[in-house]
């Protein structure tokens, strides 16, 4: 093997964080996320469950929505989620989810690999579509979450490829 395909070669996959709305997916009603959410993130989950990887996700963590922690409670196991995670991944959501925003801010100031799955002809922030230049983060855009899975991997692995390069933020 020459140094080259070494110096190319993603680093190791061990854990991930898999973020998107959650508040506004819990039906008011049942207290829980649709079964068709829910599919979205087990399906996401199991995909780098699948790749040997131990995959951080609140949605998951607290029962779509039957056994939500407190704030304070979630707050600093997301926040130590993400900073242990080697990769962060997330829909920031339509209509955007506030938590999954800040957290995008905290694994960028982290520097962590980010892939953000944005849905098409839809608003964004322009903090998170302007993240390009100054994050190590891939973009996939979809108008439906099974598109998603042409793009994941090649995703995942140009921003594992590029993990400990400079980048603006953090
Ligand atoms: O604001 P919203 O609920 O959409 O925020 C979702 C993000 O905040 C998720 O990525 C999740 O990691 C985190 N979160 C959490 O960990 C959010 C809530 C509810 O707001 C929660 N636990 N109970």
């Amino acid at each position: 093997m020459t140094s080259d395909s070494t110096a190319t070669r993603p680093t190791a996959l061990r854990e991930v964080f898999v973020g998107g709305p959650f508040l506004q997916l819990v039906d008011p009603k049942t207290g829980l996320m649709s079964d068709s959410d829910r599919l979205k993130f087990h399906r996401l989950i199991e995909h780098f469950e699948q790749r040997g990887a131990t995959v951080y996700n609140a949605h998951r963590r607290e029962a779509w929505g039957a056994e939500f922690l407190t704030a304070t409670e979630a707050t600093k196991r997301d926040y130590l989620e993400i900073s242990r995670s080697d990769l962060f991944i997330a829909f920031p959501g339509v209509p955007a989810s506030a938590g999954t925003h800040v957290e995008i801010g905290w694994a960028s100031a982290l520097r962590k690999p980010m892939v953000l799955m944005l849905e098409k002809e839809q608003k964004h922030t322009f903090l998170v579509t302007g993240l390009e230049n100054q994050a190590n983060v891939e973009f996939i855009w979809f108008a439906d979450p099974a598109e998603i899975y042409a793009h994941l991997d090649t995703a995942v692995d140009r921003v594992l490829a590029r993990s400990g390069e400079r980048t603006t933020i953090g």
